[in-house]
């Protein structure tokens, strides 16, 4: 029996502490904020007899612990880290205690954008084909839930984050995919330089008998694959590959040795633009190598439907429509949707200061965006960024609710209102999700 302490009592550490409990493991909770103890024991009743502390790290339980099990947000360099580490406390993490303590077969998917659909979409292809598929990870649902009942049978798709990787030790899953790595969590991360490694780690176990799924058209991501002696299967939305997965025209096509296959007409998908059909090549190549037939894949793909809080269409008011891109949270993802939105867009933008810069998103807004109405912490940066760029018509507002209110009196039939903010939303709510569950009731409460 090992004792660990989970840090964070979120989502991921009161999953992880549930886990480790029911696999005999002895824990103590933590986490940095106060936290009411009385209420958390009767929220979670599996935890009751658990010791928890708050605010301040107990040092006084850190000798002899196995590890210190890292929720996805606490920075590896915040003094509490650090304590541990001044301790020789082993670091580990949920998606990493997860796998030790699971079974199964797994299908890992990381990368800057289009995660949380690929995952989504792997999910459903494993789900159609095997008896028992689970799809988790920063997709929301904590990986460390499915654990006890995971056999060797189990097929999990998940969807991993940059944070969750820094503290992978063993996580060996037999298909990963790369999808891309542009500008993200650099507050976190510092540098790019250490924002790749992160990204790049999800190979790290993986052997020749295993595959990473990489974007051919990123060039840093197509120089590692040469690195690699995993089995590389590259996609590209921009050339035809002499071997794996490209568009051909409407087509998407597979190229293995000398045969060629056609896969599906993009027609034929439920979701639109090129980034989906990336995310739909990378979720094919991992279906394949996780031994998913390509006929069962064909009809996932033609059911599969686009995923909440991106680009989601909410509703129509007096002919202006509402889409959801609250999962937009960095500028790469927040330019796609403005790409996507073919009319004239009042935009609704800014929220938690991750360090982005936000030239390349304000230089696609002449033409396409009307207005922007900025809220949150990176209201003022992206103010300024706007000035730089010639870009003037935006205008600040202090809630979501008056975001919206100011977009809809400025936008005309025919126009389109998109909340993509290309910021994380910590500074005002919990999560994307709350941000976008809250723009979806605010426009359908809008009067017609
Ligand atoms: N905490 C501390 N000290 C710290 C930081 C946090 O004590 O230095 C505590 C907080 O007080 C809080 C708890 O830790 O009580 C929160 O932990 P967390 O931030 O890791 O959040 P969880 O609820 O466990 O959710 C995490 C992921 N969150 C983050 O990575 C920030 C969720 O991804 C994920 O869905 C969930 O685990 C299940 O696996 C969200 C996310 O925004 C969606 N991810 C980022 C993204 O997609 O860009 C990476």
């Amino acid at each position: 029996m090992g004792k660990y302490l989970v840090f964070g009592l979120g989502r991921s550490g009161i999953s992880a502490a549930e886990m480790l409990l029911e696999n005999g493991q002895e824990v103590v909770l933590y986490d940095g904020k106060n936290i009411d103890t009385v209420s958390f024991r009767t929220e979670h009743q599996k935890l009751a007899e658990v010791p928890v502390y708050c605010c301040e790290l107990p040092e006084g339980e850190l000798p002899n612990l196995t590890a210190a099990v890292l929720s996805p947000g606490v920075p590896l360099d915040s003094p509490d880290v650090m304590k541990l580490k001044n301790a020789n406390v082993p670091l580990s993490g949920e998606l990493e205690i997860a796998y030790v303590f699971g079974k199964g077969n797994i299908g890992a998917i990381t990368g800057t954008n289009g995660k949380t659909t690929t995952t989504s979409l792997l999910g459903k292809m494993l789900d159609d084909f095997y008896n028992d598929a689970r799809t988790v990870g920063n997709i929301g649902i904590p990986y460390t839930r499915e654990v006890s009942t995971s056999t060797v049978d189990t097929y999990f798709a998940i969807e991993v984050s940059s944070f969750q990787l820094e503290t992978i030790d063993t996580f060996h899953p037999k298909a990963s995919a790369i999808l891309n790595i542009t500008e993200d969590h650099l507050n976190r991360h510092h540098t790019m330089e250490n924002y790749i490694a992160a990204k790049e780690s999800i190979v790290r176990n993986q052997t020749k008998k295993d595959t990473v799924v990489l974007n051919y058209d990123d060039p840093v991501l197509k120089e590692f694959g040469k690195t690699l002696e995993t089995k590389v299967v590259y996609f590209s939305s921009s050339e035809e590959l002499k071997q794996g997965l490209f568009l051909r025209g409407d087509d998407i096509i597979e190229r293995k040795g000398d045969e060629e296959t056609v896969i599906i007409n993009t027609g034929d998908l439920q979701i639109l633009g090129t980034h989906n059909f990336e995310n739909v090549m990378a979720a094919v190549a991992m279906g394949e190598a996780l031994g998913v037939s390509l006929d069962s894949i064909r009809g996932t793909l033609r059911r599969f439907t686009a995923v909440e809080h991106r680009i989601e269409y909410v509703c129509s008011k007096r002919g202006v429509a509402f889409y959801n891109d609250s999962k937009g949270t960095n500028p790469d993802a927040a330019i796609k949707a403005v790409l996507a939105m073919g009319r004239p867009t009042v935009l609704i933008g800014g929220g938690f200061d991750k360090g982005s810069t936000y030239d390349e998103w304000v230089l696609t807004f002449p033409g396409r965006v009307k207005k922007l109405v900025l809220i949150g912490e990176t209201a003022q940066t992206i103010a300024k960024c706007c000035d730089k760029h010639g870009f003037t018509n935006y205008e600040m507002a202090t809630t979501l609710e008056g975001a919206v209110l100011m977009s809809y009196s400025a936008a005309r039939t025919g126009d389109a209102v998109l909340l993509s903010p290309a910021c994380a939303s910590w500074d005002m709510f919990a999560d994307y999700e709350e941000r976008g569950r809250e723009f979806k009731k605010l426009a359908k409460d809008l009067p017609e």
